[in-house]
């Protein structure tokens, strides 16, 4: 690690403030240019450890960047790690106040959730397969702390990987009753396709997102435990949201589910 105990606690301090008060600030690397990974994934710990120090309950995880429309959209080259905790979740058909976000935008994505635990190393395709009790379809509402959503990777996972709301619903399945890689995505903003994609686009198979997400984990220790929410990662690039939208996601053989913004 290049960052000392005290600039991890400031820099978590500042960048959940900025995510709890709704404002935007420039990205961490411009202060601390020589930061490693290592200091990275600690500030996202710290802000974990803070919202659980106040009651806040892990539900689960999330992978980010894991498509390739994702990436360009972002100008980076691998997938990036963060948590959730229940107050992120939304109930579908309740409302989204925008004011209490900086700049939202929405993905599709893939919500696995697991019946047993996952520990890398060496979870693949299979072994996450194996753990998932069910699939379903998800909306994820990010809202990087960044001004204008520019980052690079190190200040993205310092910043909880843009983490902030999500929705999930449609029908559940099994994992093993779907091919995932061949189910049409479809997301609609106010009744209109503004986005499509297939399951593929996520790591060429989605619960590959989340052994890489277990295998990180496991590096560093922790596991995904039984009953975790996973969100694998958008499917396509995300969509920028506005007061009075009304988001629709269709996945193919997993019905839908919605969200609306004020
Ligand atoms: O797929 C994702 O959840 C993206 C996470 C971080 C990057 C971003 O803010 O777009
Ligand atoms: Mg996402």
């Amino acid at each position: 690690m290049k960052l000392d105990q005290n600039s991890v606690l400031r820099l978590a301090e500042h960048l959940e403030n900025c995510e709890l008060q709704a404002r935007d600030t420039v990205k961490i690397t411009d202060e601390y240019p020589d930061m490693d990974w290592d200091d990275a994934y600690a500030i996202q710990d710290e802000i974990r450890r803070r919202k659980l120090q106040r009651g806040a309950r892990l539900v689960g995880f999330k992978a980010g960047l894991t498509s390739h429309a994702k990436m360009k959209q972002m100008g980076v080259s691998s997938p990036v790690f963060g948590f959730l905790v229940d107050s992120f979740a939304v109930s579908e058909g309740s409302e989204l106040a925008v004011k209490e976000l900086i700049h939202p935008k929405v993905e599709p994505e893939i919500v696995f959730v697991t019946k047993a635990p996952l520990r890398g190393p060496g979870c693949h395709v299979g072994t996450v397969l194996a753990a998932t009790d069910f699939v379903m379809p998800g909306i994820e509402v990010i809202d990087s702390r960044y001004r204008d959503f520019k980052f690079d990777l190190k200040s993205v996972i310092a910043d909880n990987t843009s983490a902030s709301r999500f929705v999930v619903g449609g029908r559940a399945k099994p994992a093993a009753d779907l091919d995932l890689r061949t189910l049409g995505v479809v997301l609609e903003r106010n009744g209109e396709p503004v986005a499509f994609a297939a399951g593929a686009a996520v790591l060429g198979h989605p619960a590959a997102a989340v052994a890489m997400l277990a295998n990180h984990l496991g590096a560093r220790g922790e596991e995904i435990p039984a009953g975790s929410i996973i969100l694998s990662g958008g499917i396509t690039e995300a969509v920028a949201v506005k007061a009075g939208d009304n988001v629709k996601l269709q996945i193919q053989d997993l019905g839908s589910v919605s969200l609306r913004f004020n």
